[in-house]
């Protein structure tokens, strides 16, 4: 039983140290899941599974805005879990209350996750792709960082890890206020540091990323290159880069296709055309299912 949660739960710190990165795809149902874990080409896979608020709740038809509460994603989460083996990271959006953030902490260690990512941002949270189209408010760093000094109090594990998210460069901030914030999480405890931005050129992360790994060489970072995706795995591991997060294209590719099907229908009212173009067979879905690992 290769996905019993103490044999998960310690997989992604072990991959950290032997490989040069760490690739991500989002995962947001047990059939997502069964893609990311099965899907190899020329000897490449992925190598974890990354729980995205914005997906998880996309799929549900809601906004990105904590409006799916924790229970709700426990059950995306525990789905996958069952029919999967790779390690899973969870994007944990604020962390919530942060008498409840330590008790969330303790049940994805049951349940085998290996990291949680929380974000430095208060109030409605709002999605941070968004970018200067919505207000983005930051936590004081001091508040943000004593909630990460709890959460690794609460841990039982010695492998679980919290990564500290800074949405400086979403909030509009600089550099400065981005490099100040890691140093004060780092010090609180945190395992790693996010570091995000919705800008195309990624020369916020790579400035980030550069000056970051001068002053803390061994601390794990992670980044999501949806906006600046014209850079390589390669090109993001020589900027600093440790955990690559793929954090929404199974979403994005999902419903292309599904409209396109559902478009294609309409027009030729019938279903054969879209069958052909835009469908696989159900041959092939029922055959992912049975062969599910475990
Ligand atoms: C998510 O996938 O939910 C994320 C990454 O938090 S982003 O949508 O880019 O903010
Ligand atoms: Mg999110």
């Amino acid at each position: 039983m290769k996905n019993l949660p103490e044999i998960r739960r310690k997989k992604l710190k072990e991959k950290i140290k032997q490989q040069d990165y760490v690739r991500v795809m989002e995962a947001s149902n047990g059939l997502s899941g069964l893609i990311v874990e099965n899907t190899k080409t020329e000897g490449k896979e992925y190598d974890a599974m990354w729980i995205s608020s914005l997906c998880d709740s996309a799929f549900k038809g809601m906004p990105d805005n904590e409006i799916v509460d924790f229970t709700s994603r426990l059950r995306t989460i525990e789905e996958i879990l069952e029919v999967t083996t790779k390690p899973v990271i969870v994007d944990g959006d604020t962390g919530g209350k942060l008498e409840h953030f330590v008790k969330h902490i303790n049940t994805l260690e049951r349940m085998g996750v290996s990291a949680i990512v929380i974000e430095d941002k208060k109030g409605l949270k709002q999605n941070s792709l968004l970018g200067n189209k919505v207000e983005h408010t930051l936590e004081e760093k001091e508040v943000f960082a004593e909630k990460i000094r709890k959460g690794k109090a609460a841990q039982m594990t010695e492998e679980f890890m919290i990564f500290a998210r800074i949405e400086s460069f979403i909030a509009g901030k600089d550099m400065a206020d981005a490099l100040e914030r890691a140093k004060c999480y780092i010090q609180a405890g945190a395992d790693g540091i996010m570091i995000h931005s919705y800008k195309k050129d990624g020369q916020e992360i790579a400035g980030f990323l550069k000056a970051l790994k001068e002053k803390h060489p061994k601390v794990i970072t992670m980044v999501v290159p949806t906006t600046y995706a014209e850079f390589r795995e390669k090109e993001l591991q020589e900027w600093g880069a440790n955990i690559i997060i793929y954090a929404n294209h199974l979403l994005r590719s999902a419903y292309l296709a599904m409209k396109k099907a559902a478009e294609k229908i309409l027009e030729e009212e019938r279903a054969y055309e879209a069958g052909n173009e835009y469908c696989v067979s159900m041959e092939e879905i029922l055959g992912l299912i049975s062969e599910g690992k475990k």
